[in-house]
C-alpha cells in the first residue's frame, strides 16, 4: 500500500460544501464513486440555482422590464463563465443545449445532415459513447454516408496504425471522445485534428468526460466543436453547452425551431437570430445555465491543473490498490497520465450488477453495466463491467472502502 497522495486539494474543506457527501447510505457513511455518470454538487452551485428562483426569475431576452433584464444578465453572465473557463475567444461561441447528447445532435442534425451525402464517410473510434455513435448513425440513414472505426489497442488506447487508410475525400467528420468514460482512455485528438485537416474534414471532440477532469483551451485544441455538460462538472442536470469555431456555426442550420431564435418570421419563411440564439429555440433553462457557471466558478477556484493532479493522484492510488485484489481485471490504460479517473473492472466471473449491489450494501455507490458503450463491451468480450469513478470530491479513504469491499465481495462469492 502507498501513502494517500492528495495534500495538494484541501479535501477536508472541499468536502464539506457537498451536502450529500454528508449523507449515509444504508446506514453508511455515502461512498460516492459514481462520478463518471454525474458528479455531486456543492452548496455553491445549490445556492446560486435556488437565488436565481428567489431574486431574479423571469424570462430571458424578452422583457423591457428590470426583473427580466436581470434574469437575462445571469443567463448570459453564465455563458460568459463557460466561455471564459474553456477560454473560447468569445461568449457567441458557447451554445447552451440539454447537455452532451444534445450538443452531438445540434452538430449531427445541423451540420451534418447538410453537409452529407452518399459514399461520404464519419470516422468514429470503438471505445466512443453511444451519444457519439446513434446521432450519427441516423445522419447515415438521412443521407446515405457511411460510418467507419478506429479499433482500440491491447492497450486500451486508440490504434491508430489504420488512420491513413481512411482518411481521403470521402472523409467528411470526425467524432472522437476526449476522455472514455469507461476505460479512462483519453482520446487523440491533436493526431485526428491534423489528419482531418488534411481533406477539409471537421473534428467533433464528445468531451463529456474531458472538459470537467482536464484545463482545456478549447480553440487551441483544433476542432470544430467540442460538446459537453454540466452535471459532469459539479453543475446541474439539464444543461449543457457546444463550443464550435464561429465559421462553422456559420455553416449550420439550425435543428430546432421556435422562439427566441428568429430575426425575422413571416408565413412561410424565417431569417435567424445570430449565433448563439440561432441554436437555442424556445424557453432556455435558465436556472441550470446560472448553476452551470457557478460550477465552473468553483472548480477555476480549485483550479483544473489541480483538479487533474488529484485525479492523476487517486487514479494511481485505486489502480494500485486494486492490483491487490485477487481475480480483479481492470480494462484500462496502466499509465494515469494517459486516462482519467473512471476505472472500469470485472471481479472473476461475477456478474458486475452483483458485485454493484453487494457493494451497495457498504454504502459504495459505484456503476455496473454497458455504460453506454456497447461496441466497446464487444470489443471487451463482456456483457458489462463495474466501474469506479473519481472526481474532486474523492478521497483514498473511498478507494480504501472501495477496496474492502471488494474482498468482502469476495468472500461471499466464494472466490476466498
Ligand atoms: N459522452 C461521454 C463520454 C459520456 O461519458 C456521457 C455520459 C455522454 C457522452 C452523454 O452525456 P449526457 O449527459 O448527455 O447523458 N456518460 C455516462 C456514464 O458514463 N454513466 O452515465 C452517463
Amino acid at each position: 500500500m502507498i501513502d494517500p497522495p492528495l495534500e495538494r486539494v484541501d479535501l477536508s474543506r472541499l468536502r464539506d460544501d457537498f451536502p450529500i457527501l454528508q449523507t449515509e447510505m444504508n446506514g453508511r457513511p455515502l461512498v460516492y464513486l459514481d462520478s463518471a455518470a454525474t458528479t455531486q454538487k456543492p452548496v455553491q452551485v445549490l445556492d446560486a440555482m435556488d437565488a436565481y428562483y428567489r431574486e431574479a426569475n423571469a424570462n430571458v431576452h424578452r422583457g423591457a422590464y428590470a426583473l427580466a433584464q436581470e434574469a437575462t444578465e445571469r443567463y448570459e453572465g453564465a455563458r460568459g463563465k463557460v466561455a471564459r473557463f474553456v477560454n473560447a475567444d468569445s461568449s457567441s461561441e458557447i451554445v447552451f443545449t440539454r447537455g452532451t447528447t444534445s450538443s452531438i445532435n445540434m452538430v449531427a442534425y445541423g451540420w451534418g445532415l447538410h453537409h452529407l451525402g452518399e459514399g461520404d464517410r464519419i470516422l468514429l473510434t470503438t471505445m466512443e459513447h453511444h451519444a457519439n455513435v446513434v446521432p450519427w448513425q441516423l445522419i447515415c440513414r438521412h443521407t446515405g454516408a457511411e460510418l467507419v472505426y478506429l479499433p482500440i489497442d491491447a492497450d486500451y488506447m486508440v490504434d491508430l496504425a489504420g488512420l491513413d487508410e481512411l482518411v481521403d475525400s470521402r472523409l467528411k467528420i470526425i467524432g472522437i471522445s476526449g476522455m472514455s468514460n469507461v476505460l479512462g482512455t483519453i482520446g487523440p485528438v491533436a493526431v485526428l485534428v491534423e489528419a482531418a485537416r488534411s481533406v477539409d474534414a471537421i473534428v467533433i471532440v464528445d468531451g463529456a468526460q474531458m472538459v470537467p477532469h482536464s484545463p482545456v483551451d478549447l480553440p487551441a485544441l483544433g476542432a470544430d466543436f467540442v460538446a459537453f455538460g454540466a452535471h459532469k462538472m459539479l453543475g446541474p442536470t439539464g444543461v449543457g453547452a457546444l463550443w464550435g469555431r464561429p465559421e462553422r456555426f456559420e455553416e449550420m442550420e439550425p435543428a430546432e425551431g421556435g422562439g427566441e431564435m428568429i430575426r425575422d418570421v413571416g408565413l412561410h419563411e424565417s431569417s435567424w437570430a445570430d449565433v448563439p440564439h440561432k441554436f437555442e429555440a424556445g424557453t432556455p433553462p435558465i436556472a441550470e445555465a446560472v448553476g452551470f457557471g457557478a460550477a465552473v466558478d468553483y472548480l477555476s477556484a480549485i483550479g483544473m491543473d489541480e483538479v487533474r493532479r488529484h485525479e492523476i493522484d487517486i487514479t494511481s492510488y485505486a489502480l494500485q490498490r486494486l492490483a491487490e485484489v485477487p481475480d480483479l481485471k481492470v480494462y484500462g490504460p496502466v499509465d494515469p497520465a494517459a486516462r482519467g479517473g473512471a476505472v472500469s473492472f470485472t471481479l472473476a466471473d461475477v456478474h458486475p450488477h452483483d458485485l454493484a449491489t453487494i457493494l451497495d450494501q457498504e454504502g459504495i455507490a459505484i456503476r455496473a453495466g454497458h455504460h453506454c458503450a456497447k461496441p466497446l463491451m464487444r470489443v471487451l468480450d463482456v456483457p458489462a463491467t463495474a466501474r469506479a469513478s473519481f472526481y474532486v470530491h474523492s478521497t483514498t479513504d473511498e478507494v480504501d472502502a472501495l477496496v474492502s469491499a471488494l474482498w468482502e465481495a469476495r468472500r461471499l462469492f466464494g472466490l476466498a
